[in-house]
């Protein structure tokens, strides 16, 4: 009797642990139409296709339900990665009712947002759950017939970048993306190693992705060389056109060897100016001392 009641407790507790951990938004959110629900608790579903076949399918082909996690802790394996959903590529049969359950384990906000989906039955194309804090919501589509590769990602601010991006394929798919932490090569390779790119030796590195990297460095212009030659070129513009004028009135009628004497006499006088006032200067600072 006492373990049973001990069981009984234990299990009240740790459901009751579960519910303050993952909140539960499935019977909260308000359907608002056209696909939309929501909660004032962060919890949102949007592009939901319970029952709307698209174009081209003449039935549901099948009925499938996954559970996506998001969260911090699923980055881990992927070195310079900050987020990530626990599985980063799924595989479906065209025309399939796709019910998925999402369940963000962070403190923060996350999204599984699919794109690329017939705009005629998902707003923008897209598919949509979103939770912020930990908690679960579920949402329904149809997907559509065909072979083609759908992205999937957090869109809020760099949470694709940092990892949270995946691939869902319907039939063959049409390839593979680029940057899906575990599947595909980053488009850009960040570079761990320390040293300063334009002093990077680029036959040292046998590491293809980084030697990759420095091929491309090698092909480009860094963006400091660009925008320092595009200033200097824009400060000499400005001062070109505004002293052409001047000059124009000054040097009309003179020979070029009087162009050239001129310039110098210009450039003494400027030169014994400031010798002048350093000369000042000086005189000024040391009278000061004396007195
Ligand atoms: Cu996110």
């Amino acid at each position: 009797m006492r373990v049973l009641f001990f069981t009984a407790m234990s299990f009240l507790f740790s459901s009751v642990v579960f519910a303050q951990e993952i909140e539960d938004h499935d019977n909260m959110l308000m359907d608002h139409g056209g696909g939309h629900l929501m909660d004032m608790g962060g919890g949102m579903v949007m592009g939901q296709n319970l029952d709307t076949l698209p174009g081209g399918c003449d039935k549901i082909a099948t009925t499938k339900e996954i559970t996506v996690h998001a969260g911090h802790k699923y980055a881990k394996k992927f070195p310079g990665r900050m987020f990530a959903f626990d599985v980063q590529e799924y595989q479906f049969e065209p025309c399939t009712k796709l019910t998925v359950h999402f369940i963000n384990e962070d403190h923060v906000r996350h999204q599984w947002m699919m794109h690329g989906l017939p705009g005629y039955l998902y707003p923008k194309g897209m598919f949509h759950l979103e939770v912020t804090g930990p908690g679960k919501v579920s949402g329904t589509l149809i997907l559509p017939p065909g072979d083609k590769t759908y992205l999937v990602h957090c869109d809020l601010a760099q949470h694709m970048e940092k990892g949270m991006k995946g691939q869902l394929k319907v039939g063959k798919g049409s390839g593979d993306l680029p940057s899906i932490p575990g599947v595909t090569e980053f488009v850009v390779q960040d570079d761990y190693s320390g040293a300063i790119p334009e002093k990077l030796s680029y036959n040292q590195s046998t590491d293809s992705a980084s030697a990759k990297a420095a091929t491309a460095k090698k092909q480009q212009p860094t963006a400091s060389d660009d925008s320092f030659i595009s200033g200097v070129m824009v400060v000499g513009l400005a001062i070109g056109l505004l002293l052409a004028p001047l000059l124009a009135k000054k040097f009309k009628g003179m020979t070029a060897a009087e162009v050239v004497t001129y310039v110098f006499e210009l450039i003494k006088e400027t030169v014994n100016y400031i010798i002048q006032l350093i000369n000042t200067l000086i005189k000024k600072a040391s009278s000061g001392k004396a007195s």
